[in-house]
């Protein structure tokens, strides 16, 4: 399957981050590609570089013959029609489609597959989890579910459950 990750937290041409997903989503149906289906869009705070507006995601399955890279640079005439203009890594964003997953392809090099940043965002792992239980990580063989046990369990801070081991003197 291909996992799409969508994420806005600016207004744009489209209108605001909500309007601006539900447009992304319809474009995700046309020129190309089908929407097979859509996770509900959430509001998620803000990942990385914290002080900015809060973010609408979503995930969504599509189907498409695309190769990745042709995908890539389709999702990516997608987002500069949204409006999309500065490239502040982790910056705020009128609309931002990543390919997470293209049918379980692993690679390296500049589009890397799968997205090498799932394991680490519940804006993604949440979405995935409702829409596609049974999916897994094509390298960890992790269910997003899974992989959100693991996030939280880091969340609780390594330092309080750390267990100190008692130093000889
Ligand atoms: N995207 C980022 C950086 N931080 N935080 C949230 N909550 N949602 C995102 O989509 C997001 C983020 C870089 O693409
Ligand atoms: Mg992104
Ligand atoms: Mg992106």
């Amino acid at each position: 399957m291909i996992l799409i990750g969508l994420g806005s937290n600016v207004e744009g041409p489209w209108g605001n981050p909500r309007e601006t997903m539900l447009r992304a989503l319809r474009e995700l149906d046309a020129n190309g590609t089908e929407l097979v289906a859509a996770s509900r869009l959430v509001e998620t705070t803000p990942f990385g570089k914290v002080n900015q507006p809060s973010f609408v995601n979503a995930v969504a399955r599509i189907s498409t013959v695309m190769p990745p890279e042709t995908l890539m640079h389709h999702l990516h005439d997608i987002e500069r029609r949204a409006g999309r203009r500065r490239r502040l890594r982790w910056g705020p964003r009128t609309l931002d489609l990543d390919l997470l997953d293209y049918h379980g392809l692993v690679r390296r090099g500049r589009l890397k597959l799968p997205h090498p940043g799932i394991p680490e965002r519940d804006f993604w792992l949440t979405p995935l989890t409702e829409l596609v239980p049974r999916w897994r990580h094509p390298v960890t063989r992790r269910t997003a579910q899974q992989m959100r046990s693991v996030l939280s369990g880091l969340s609780q801070g390594g330092m309080v459950l750390q267990e100190v081991p008692e130093r000889e003197s």
